[in-house]
C-alpha cells in the first residue's frame, strides 16, 4: 500500500484543470480507489465555478489507463463484479454529464476501462504512441464501465462489434480513421496541444458552454423535435445574459470579447 495520492491535480492556468492517474508502474489501471479518487477530485471541480474545463491523463510515457485492475477483479464474485461495474459506470456517466467540457490526453495504451474512460470525455486528443482497444474478450468478459453503450454510437455498431468481439488494438491512425478519438498529434506534443484546447473553450463564456453540452447530450438520446425544443429553450436563455451582449457588441466593434460568465 502506498499513501501517494492516485490521482493528481494541477491547475494549467486560472480556468483549466488536469487530472493526473498516478499509478504508471501498473499503467494507470483503475480500481475501486482510484475511481473514488477521480470521483472525488471531479466533484471538487466541479463546484470551483473558475474551473471551465478539465484534461484527464495518465502518468507516465506508457498508458493513459491500461484498464481496469485485472488484480483486484479475478477473485470478484457476482455480487463484487455488479458492485464494481455499477460504481465504474456511475464515474464515467458523472464524467460525460459533468456541467464543463471534459478533455481525454490519451498518452498512451486507453484499453478496456481506460478506453471506457476516454469514451466519457467530450474530445479525445491522442499521442501517436497511443493505442486503444477492448481486450476484455481475452480475459473471459466483455466491456463493464460502458463500453458497450458508449463505443457503438461513436464509431457505429459494426466497428464497435469488431473491436469487441475481437479484442483487437489497434493504433492511433486506426482509431482516428474509425473516429474514435479527434486527433493525433506527435508524442512531446501532446499537452501542449490539449492545453491550447482547453484554454480556447476555458476562454469562452461557461454559460453556452454548460448549456451546448447539456442540449446535445440531452438531446442525442431524444427525436428531432425534442431535441430542438431542448436547443431552442437553452439557446433563448443566452439571451438574458451579459455576455451574449459582449460577445455581439465586440464582434460589431471588431474587437475580442470580454466574457465574465454572467
Ligand atoms: N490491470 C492490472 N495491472 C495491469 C493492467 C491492468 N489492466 N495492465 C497492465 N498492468 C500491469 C502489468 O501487470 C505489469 O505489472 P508488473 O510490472 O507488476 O508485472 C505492468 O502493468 C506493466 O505491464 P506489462 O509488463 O504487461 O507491459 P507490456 O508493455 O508488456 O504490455 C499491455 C502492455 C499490452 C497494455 C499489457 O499490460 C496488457 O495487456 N494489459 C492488460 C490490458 C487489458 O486487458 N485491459 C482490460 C482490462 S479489463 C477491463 O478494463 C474491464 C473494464 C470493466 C470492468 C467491469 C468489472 C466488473
Amino acid at each position: 500500500m502506498t499513501s501517494e495520492k492516485l490521482i493528481l491535480k494541477e491547475m494549467k492556468n486560472d480556468s483549466v484543470a488536469l487530472l493526473k492517474i498516478n499509478r504508471p508502474k501498473a499503467l494507470n489501471a483503475l480500481n475501486v480507489e482510484v475511481l473514488k479518487e477521480l470521483y472525488n477530485e471531479l466533484q471538487e471541480i466541479e463546484k470551483d465555478e473558475t474551473v471551465k474545463c478539465v484534461i484527464i491523463t495518465g502518468s507516465g510515457e506508457k498508458a493513459f489507463v491500461g484498464g481496469a485492475d485485472i488484480g483486484s477483479m479475478k477473485d470478484m464474485d457476482t455480487v463484487e463484479a455488479r458492485k464494481f461495474s455499477e460504481f465504474g459506470n456511475e464515474v464515467m456517466t458523472y464524467i460525460e454529464n459533468l456541467k464543463i467540457p471534459v478533455i481525454a490526453a490519451i498518452n498512451g495504451y486507453a484499453l478496456g476501462g481506460g478506453l471506457e474512460l476516454a469514451l466519457s470525455a467530450d474530445i479525445r486528443i491522442a499521442s501517436e504512441n497511443a493505442k486503444f482497444g477492448t481486450p476484455e474478450i481475452n480475459l473471459g468478459i466483455f466491456p463493464g464501465f460502458g463500453g458497450t453503450q458508449r463505443l457503438p454510437k461513436i464509431v457505429g455498431l459494426h466497428k464497435a462489434k469488431e473491436l469487441i468481439f475481437t479484442g483487437e488494438i489497434i493504433t492511433a491512425e486506426d482509431a482516428k480513421e474509425a473516429n474514435l478519438i479527434n486527433k493525433v498529434v506527435k508524442q512531446e506534443e501532446l499537452m501542449e496541444v490539449v492545453t491550447k484546447m482547453a484554454s480556447k473553450i476555458a476562454s469562452k463564456s461557461s454559460i453556452p458552454l454548460k448549456l451546448a453540452k447539456q442540449v446535445i447530450n440531452r438531446g442525442y438520446e431524444e427525436p428531432i423535435e425534442t431535441g430542438s425544443l431542448m436547443e431552442t429553450s437553452s439557446f433563448s436563455v443566452c439571451f438574458s445574459t451579459e455576455d451574449q451582449k459582449e460577445g455581439m457588441e465586440a464582434f460589431l466593434e471588431n474587437r475580442k470579447p470580454t466574457f465574465k460568465d454572467k
